[in-house]
């Protein structure tokens, strides 16, 4: 149930509309660190605080009818379970693992088992950085991967995730027979 998920009731409630009124749901997580964002190291993150980051992602899922819930933790294990969790509750999954990106296998393997298309953010160009921060645990099982974009990430991250799942809805919804077409009657 949605309080075992870590889900809080109101936030379940709103899900379940939102799965009823056929909108996409889409969960986005930050990890260890990653709620200093704004107030240490602004020349390699940026200015913006998590909060203005969230509040960012809440507004242009808004404008584009897609429901969202954002959550941080340090904790290896809570991102685990969350990913876990989301099955059945969320259509996809966008996620800046921050630390964890080079070096955990378990959040990995999550999100191999969860099965649920997941973007890999991350605010800096990890591949611009020091060597230990080029290999990424996710990407290989992430639909794709974002990095150096700034908080501009997690939007286009939006944008791309919504585009895969509206897709391959589409792709999955039954054809409908074509309509007849009128012809032309002969006298
Ligand atoms: O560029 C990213 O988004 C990272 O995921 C951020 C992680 C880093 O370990 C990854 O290699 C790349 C670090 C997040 C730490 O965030 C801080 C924010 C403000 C002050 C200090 C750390």
């Amino acid at each position: 149930n949605a309080a075992a998920a870590g889900i809080p009731i109101h936030c379940s409630l709103l899900l379940t509309e939102a799965r009823d009124r056929h909108m996409l749901r889409l969960l986005v997580l930050h990890g260890p660190n990653l709620n200093l964002l704004g107030t240490r190291e602004p020349s390699v993150y940026g200015q913006a605080s998590l909060p203005d980051i969230d509040k960012s992602i809440v507004r242009r899922a808004g404008e584009r009818g897609i429901a969202v819930q954002t959550k941080q933790t340090n904790v290896e294990g809570e991102l685990v379970t969350w990913i876990q969790n989301a099955r059945g509750h969320f259509d996809g999954i966008i996620i800046n693992p921050a630390a964890y990106t080079h070096t955990s296998i378990a959040i990995r393997d999550a999100i191999a088992a969860v099965a649920l298309p997941t973007v890999e953010v991350h605010l800096s160009n990890i591949h611009q950085r020091e060597e230990f921060r080029h290999h990424s645990f996710i990407a290989g099982v992430a639909l794709g991967q974002l990095s150096g974009f700034g908080p501009t990430g997690y939007l286009l991250a939006l944008h791309a995730l919504a585009a895969h799942l509206e897709a391959v809805s589409k792709a999955s919804r039954p054809r409908t027979a074509p309509k007849n077409k009128p012809t032309a009657s002969r006298r």
